[in-house]
């Protein structure tokens, strides 16, 4: 306790005697501040979470230390794939929506875990192969984000699609082999089916600069390149006894491509080190002023999927370890973030709204509108299509491309022709809209399709 008040004084953060010590109210930050994690992460304009198996929120002795401690959750397997979709097109949000119930009651922000993973997929889809689970998949997506739009901070929109090794390549799977695009038609359906949440590629081993971390990086930088809505890199961070000497320099160098970067399941194997691993880590996130949070793989040692490594912050009585001082004091001697929204919102809501509605508005079958995100030689076509006041059980998009502009690959359409005129028609998923509607495809091209405009026939 001395020691911390000591620590913080040496680094005279704007924090003041008015920390009322034994004040608990859970959505003001400033009356905790500096003696639970949540306080003390929200202090510096961060999130500090855990994963939370649902079926423990009815045990009080988990509950009381969640409530105190985090202010973020994750589902640790209640938002998967088997869970949410278990028999196709047959969607089960039990176990999510009781998270994001408990989550909202409790100030607690909510981290979606996973849309698309090659693990933990139902019976059905790991079945299916090609078009057919290209299909199915992004269905999954587009369902899921839809249901939660609005409730989840970060989704993990693909989980665990690098190898292990040095090759720095994909992993094999059954969704790596419907075509190399998966994973960007997957974050483009996701930001489709919630444009608020931020969109995560997660993974494990990329704890410093290497083979596989590099991989993530040449692909988050080429998404960035070509407009691919990718928003932050979850970096697991399940350790063992020591920690990579680049830790932060691997978080910095994503953050330097323009994402947040996340803790997304930190734990540590028990030993000497554990407590100076957890201090470390959260250290080199305070350090990176775009890593947003950190969230450990459960609650008290006893929860954790890794047994008796007893790699948690709480032991299984809920008592703290040395692991937590070693974190609160690192959340408390580190920098906030720089606070940027001013920037932000400004570009966003005044030029967006006036355009639309003059446009279309008595449709009765539907009007389509594209923004193209051009470069030399080529170009991304994302296509907003929008029902007119009938709704629509079908709809086919038509653009007459200049010659020489080719394209190349379609997500959440099908395509007929590649030049000329080329027509686009919903998949199964996304034809029936309800009046005034709005559903997003796209397509990806060579040469340049400047100046293209959409015609929309609804059937
Ligand atoms: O902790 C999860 C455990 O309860 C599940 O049985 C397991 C299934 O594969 O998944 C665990 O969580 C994993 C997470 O979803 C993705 N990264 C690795 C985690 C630990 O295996």
């Amino acid at each position: 306790m001395k020691h911390r008040r000591v620590l913080r004084a040496a680094v005279t953060v704007a924090v003041t005697g008015a920390l009322a010590a034994g004040m608990t109210m859970a959505l003001t930050t400033s009356a905790n501040a500096g003696t639970t994690l949540r306080a003390s992460a929200a202090e510096k304009g961060r999130y500090f979470g855990a994963a939370v198996a649902t079926g423990k929120l009815s045990t009080s002795a988990y509950v009381t230390v969640l409530n105190r401690e985090f202010n973020s959750v994750v589902a640790e397997n209640e938002m998967k794939w088997d869970a949410t979709e278990p028999q196709q097109g047959q969607f089960r949000y039990t176990g999510g929506d009781r998270l994001v119930s408990h989550a909202q009651a409790n100030g607690m922000s909510v981290r979606g875990h996973a849309l698309l993973w090659y693990q933990q997929q139902p019976g059905w889809a790991q079945n299916m192969s090609g078009s057919t689970l290209r299909s199915a998949m992004i269905n999954h997506v587009t369902q899921v984000a839809t249901h939660y739009r609005g409730k989840i901070h970060s989704w993990d929109v693909v989980n665990e699609a690098f190898a292990d090794g040095g090759s720095g390549g994909r992993r094999d799977s059954n969704l790596q082999r419907t075509g190399n695009d998966w994973i960007e038609a997957a974050f483009r359906a996701a930001r489709a089916a919630d444009p608020g949440a931020k969109l995560c590629y997660n993974d494990y081993n990329t704890d410093g600069i290497n083979a596989k971390s590099t991989g993530i990086y040449n692909m988050v930088r080429d998404f960035k390149s070509r407009g691919v809505p990718i928003d932050c890199v979850g970096f697991q961070s399940h350790l063992g006894t020591s920690l990579a000497s680049d830790y932060q320099a691997n978080l910095q160098r994503f953050a330097d491509l323009g994402v947040d970067v996340q803790i997304t399941e930190l734990d540590v194997m028990t030993g000497g080190n554990q407590a100076n691993i957890y201090g470390a880590v959260t250290r080199a996130c305070m350090n990176v002023s775009r890593c947003t949070g950190i969230t450990v793989w459960g609650v008290r040692d006893c929860d954790s999927w890794r047994g008796s490594d007893n790699a948690l912050l709480f032991d299984c009585n809920g008592n703290k370890k040395a692991a937590y001082t070693n974190v609160l004091n690192a959340l408390n001697a580190g920098p906030g973030i720089p606070t940027d929204p001013p920037t932000d919102p400004p570009t966003d809501p005044p030029t967006d709204p006036p355009t639309d509605p003059p446009t279309d508005p008595p449709t009765v079958g539907c009007s389509a509108s594209v923004s193209l995100n051009s470069w030399t030689g080529g170009f991304v076509a994302s296509v907003k299509v929008t029902a007119g006041s009938a709704g629509t059980s079908g709809w086919n998009v038509g653009f007459t491309l200049p010659s020489g502009a080719s394209v190349t690959n379609t997500w959440s359409a099908t395509a007929s022709g590649s030049t000329g005129t080329v027509r686009f028609a919903n998949v199964n998923y996304n034809g029936r809209l309800g009046a005034g509607q709005v559903t997003e495809f796209g397509f990806q091209g060579t040469g340049s399709a400047s100046g293209v405009t959409p015609t929309c026939t609804a059937s």
